[in-house]
């Protein structure tokens, strides 16, 4: 629909059903010009439900053709996507017939084509774009599903469920009938027709159970599925054992699809993918994507029962399967990581390594968005578009939300309450204060810890916590007070923010580095050397006592392994930040230690000072650690500076040039105190990997090579044989991760003509490797022959490449959301050359796909924060975007609420 009247829908203003759906027949006939659906639906009123008597169902984009009730005739009204019947009967039987075009389905959500056949994207709402029906997740059904289409080109046809019948038909087309034992909501709906092979394996569940298990991918990539599949085996099993939830079907599928809005979707016994996240081999794939294959493929089969069996009530609790299925795929990849490590302290580290990873993300995507104009709760009180609600606050800040409860209740605690939750509420739609309701409901006997109802303010409350502390020590007694205070800066929407349940995990460090052990006053018997503070009002103190008197303040670590999604304002000075660096027992503080310093250097950078000594002092730090036997992959985050975009959050006005050439400087300066170690440690990883043979994409070899391209990458920032080292690596490289690591060096350095040419044609039908190539270039700091040409042309010149569509969403966000994303310093030229691009393709894009328009919309959230002469070429951008009268509502809100 495209109006120019904002519509909002409000979360309190849900009402139950007036009907419900016990029953779904569909025959489908696949045609890319004219698709036949005919929809039988077993329907009958709700019992709660005080509504009229009358019948609506949604309709989008759909051709009306004959509907019949209990067999007879019957004229609906079909107007604004809606179909209406007055006076339908308590219950019937309604038979709808309706045709849609696939082959002019550019926005890839309902029925669509991508090269090889026909598939399918329903959530949120694009079941309404196949057929009549009341789309919306408490509305469960089964469903049975008669798909039909032309034999030579679509032979393969898949289904949610089992396979029941399939057969041949007349006039070369086929069929096959796919039944569905599970309730379910419409948006989990699937379909795929298409000319397809596959990777199968059968299964064994714990309990006895076989499962035939296929990976579905186009001719020409079965060499690309075995990583899928291995990480669809691991998530069963690890499900199977953290949960101990099974999978309930006798087939589950993964089937490639190249055109996709998102990454992959959880349709029950059908996951669509994006290629991105199926396709892999070491030629092809980086350890990055091996780890992301892995991670995707996790979170879409433990949605089977954290979003299927239990599914959402309304799309305000997104997060109660989006936030609860992130936390358990981000578990997953720790204990994957950890089963992988040969002795308990590397384990240890390598969870360190992806929790950092993941507050990194966070960081950078979350908080900014929690301090703009698309700022919401991870249960959101209302929407425009609930497309534009796909967001890092429902996913990843709800996966920190959930993360607190276990931190709480403790790990046995949270697997209690998950227990009661499917007690409670399998094959039902639910809300997220349902979910918080069984947490609390199977720990009653824990008392208070399990008394959740402060904690619930997280589900309704936007922003980020900033979280303060100031100590007090007394040598004399061994006291020491901690005062923890909290707040969140008001939004528009919440002018008043309230104070949250904050579980804060800390410990002590004394003189010689150990932990100390924590005893509160008045406490006595054993003492932990790390525990919980619950804050619980805007401020609080807590006294720790029995420290060694006579000695030095004890050294805070607080918020350990990132106990809560909040900006801690800490006061520790720049050797307290280097000791935690160097002795903190918990490796996430040891890092984040590493960050502040990092921090704090190039803020007094951008303020003009020279920071000298704090730049040796850290430069010396960083040696250290690059010197120390250490976990490579920690070495490599704890060597990494911040990202532009979270330096970017922690300041008052941005100035993104100008954040760009101080974090370069600073690598420079980095490189150059480092150099000789970096060259050593770059060679002796070089020796070890060999010698370990070929290419294996797991976390101890991933680690090393992590670690040996991020010395590459400090050689190549200065004069020297960086630039020598890195040519001949991408000549040599013998997998993906290597050649893309010195590509990418040299990239930065612009000095890439060469490899990038050779690049292409290396991987020209390589579809995923050339978004790697598009994206590089979009993303660079230098255009690759490191001339003068002002960067927005070359993204030009990308844009009119032979190999751009841009209706292939993967290809759109390698170049253009690539460039206003993630190149802040040239996307914010000060000729706003960035932001006219930026402008024309939100329109471009808009008439083809709302989805990825309102997604490139968003790079303009934080338009107020930069200065004053950017700002105002940022708003004439956005003025330029919201003139235009017909605009998606996708992309209406995010630039009416970036305006507004
Ligand atoms: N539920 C999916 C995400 C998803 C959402 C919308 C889509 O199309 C508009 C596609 C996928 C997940 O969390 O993986
Ligand atoms: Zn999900």
């Amino acid at each position: 629909m495209r109006t120019d009247q904002p519509v909002t829908i409000r979360r309190l203003d849900y009402q139950v059903p007036a009907y419900l759906v016990d029953t779904v027949e569909l025959d489908i006939a696949l045609d890319s010009e004219r698709t036949i659906v005919e929809a039988k639906l077993g329907i009958r009123r709700n019992p709660a439900s005080t509504a009229p008597r009358m019948l609506v169902l949604d309709g989008e984009a759909l051709e009306f053709i004959l509907a019949t009730l209990d067999g007879q005739p019957v004229t609906p009204v079909i107007a604004d996507n809606r179909f209406t019947l007055a006076d339908v009967p308590d219950s019937f039987t309604l038979v709808t017939v309706s045709a849609n075009k696939p082959s002019a389905n550019t926005t890839l959500s309902g029925l669509f084509m991508s090269k090889n056949g026909f598939f399918t994207q329903c959530e949120a709402e694009g079941f309404r774009r196949i057929t009549y029906f009341p789309d919306r997740p408490d509305v469960m059904a089964r469903y049975r599903v008669r798909l039909s289409a032309d034999k030579a080109r679509y032979p393969v046809l898949l289904g949610n469920g089992n396979l029941l019948e399939q057969g041949e038909l007349p006039g070369g087309r086929h069929y096959a009938v796919w039944d569905d034992p599970f309730l379910k909501p419409s948006y989990l709906f699937a379909l795929v027709a298409a000319d397809l092979v596959c990777e199968e394996q059968t299964i064994t569940t714990n309990t006895g159970r076989t499962a035939l298990l296929q990976v579905w991918v186009e001719n020409g990539d079965l060499d690309k599925t075995h990583h899928a599949m291995e990480s669809l085996i691991n998530s069963i099993r690890w499900d199977e054992q953290r949960f101990g939830l099974e999978l309930d079907l006798d087939r589950f599928m993964i089937v490639a699809v190249s055109d996709f809005n998102m990454g992959a979707m959880e349709n029950k016994g059908l996951n669509i993918f994006n290629t991105k996240f199926v396709l892999a081999n070491p030629q092809v794939a980086t350890d990055i994507d091996f780890a992301n294959v892995e991670s995707v493929v996790g979170h879409e089969y433990f949605h089977n029962w954290t979003g299927n069996r239990v599914t959402c009530r309304d799309w305000f609790q997104l997060s109660l399967k989006e936030g609860l299925t992130v936390f358990r795929d981000q578990e997953f990849s720790m204990d994957m990581i950890a089963a992988a490590a040969p002795n308990a302290a590397v384990a240890a580290s390598g969870k360190a390594v992806k929790r950092i990873d993941d507050v990194r993300t966070l960081r950078a995507a979350q908080f900014p968005e929690d301090a703009g104009p698309m700022s919401h709760p991870i249960r959101p009180d209302e929407y425009q578009e609930i497309n534009n609600f796909y967001t890092a606050t429902v996913y990843e800040k709800g996966s920190e939300i959930i993360r607190m409860q276990q931190t709480i209740l403790g790990r046995d605690g949270f697997r209690r309450g998950m227990d009661e939750y499917f007690r409670r509420h399998d094959g039902q739609a639910v809300t997220c204060d349902d979910f918080v309701a069984a947490m609390e409901a199977a720990n009653a006997h824990l008392g208070e810890t399990a008394d959740l109802s402060l904690f619930r303010r997280w589900y309704s409350q936007s922003g980020t916590p900033v979280l303060s502390a100031e100590r007090e020590w007394d040598g004399n007694t061994g006291r020491l007070t901690i005062t923890l205070s909290q707040h969140t800066a008001p939004s528009v929407s919440q002018p008043v923010k309230l104070p949250l349940h904050i579980p804060v995990v800390i410990g002590l460090l004394g003189a010689d580095g150990a932990d100390l052990p924590l005893r509160l006053d008045g406490e006595s018997g054993p003492a932990p050397t790390e525990r919980v503070l619950h804050l619980k009002e805007a401020k609080q103190s807590f006294t720790f006592t029995g420290l060694p008197a006579g000695e030095a303040m004890p050294v805070p670590s607080l918020l350990r392994g990132f106990s809560a999604p909040v900006v801690l304002d800490h006061d520790l000075r720049v050797e307290e930040l280097a000791f935690l660096m160097a002795h903190d027992s918990d490796a996430f503080n040891r890092w984040e230690a590493g960050q502040q310093l990092m921090l704090s250097v190039i803020h007094a950078r951008l303020r003009g000072e020279d920071a000298g000594l704090q730049t040796s002092a850290l430069v010396e730090a960083m040696h250290r650690t690059l010197e120390a036997d250490l976990d490579p992959a920690f070495v490599e985050v704890a060597l990494t500076l911040p990202d532009e975009a979270y330096i970017a959050e922690t300041l008052d006005v941005v100035d993104a040039p100008a954040i760009a050439r101080v974090r370069d400087e600073l690598k420079r300066q980095v490189a150059t105190g480092l150099e000789d170690s970096l060259r050593a440690r770059y060679t002796a990883l070089g020796v070890a990997l060999a010698a370990a043979g070929e290419y294996r994409p797991d976390p101890a070899s991933a680690g090393r090579r992590g670690l040996r391209n991020l010395c590459l990458r400090y050689l190549t920032e200065i004069e020297g044989d960086g630039l020598q080292l890195a040519r001949e690596q991408y000549a040599a490289a013998t997998n993906m991760t290597d050649r893309f690591a010195a590509l990418t060096a040299l990239a930065h350095a612009g000095a890439a003509t060469a490899e990038l040419a050779d690049f292409f044609q290396r991987y020209e039908n390589e579809a995923l490797v050339l978004d790697k190539w598009f994206t590089l270039q979009s993303t660079a700091a230098r255009v690759p022959d490191g001339s003068s040409q002002p960067f927005v042309l070359h993204v030009l010149g990308l844009l009119k490449h032979a190999a751009f569509n841009l209706r292939n969403p993967n290809r759109a966000r390698s170049v253009i959301l690539q460039f206003c994303m993630n190149n802040p310093r040239h996307f914010h030229a000060d000729d706003g050359s960035g932001y006219q691009l930026w402008a024309e393709y939100v329109l471009r894009l808009d008439s083809l796909n709302p989805q990825i328009a309102a997604r490139l919309a968003r790079s303009m959230d934080r338009w107020r924060r930069h200065t004053p002469e950017r700002q105002a070429r940022m708003r004439e951008a956005l003025q330029r975007v919201a003139d235009k009268p017909e605009l998606s509502p996708d992309v209406r809100e995010i630039v009416g609420k970036a305006l507004g």
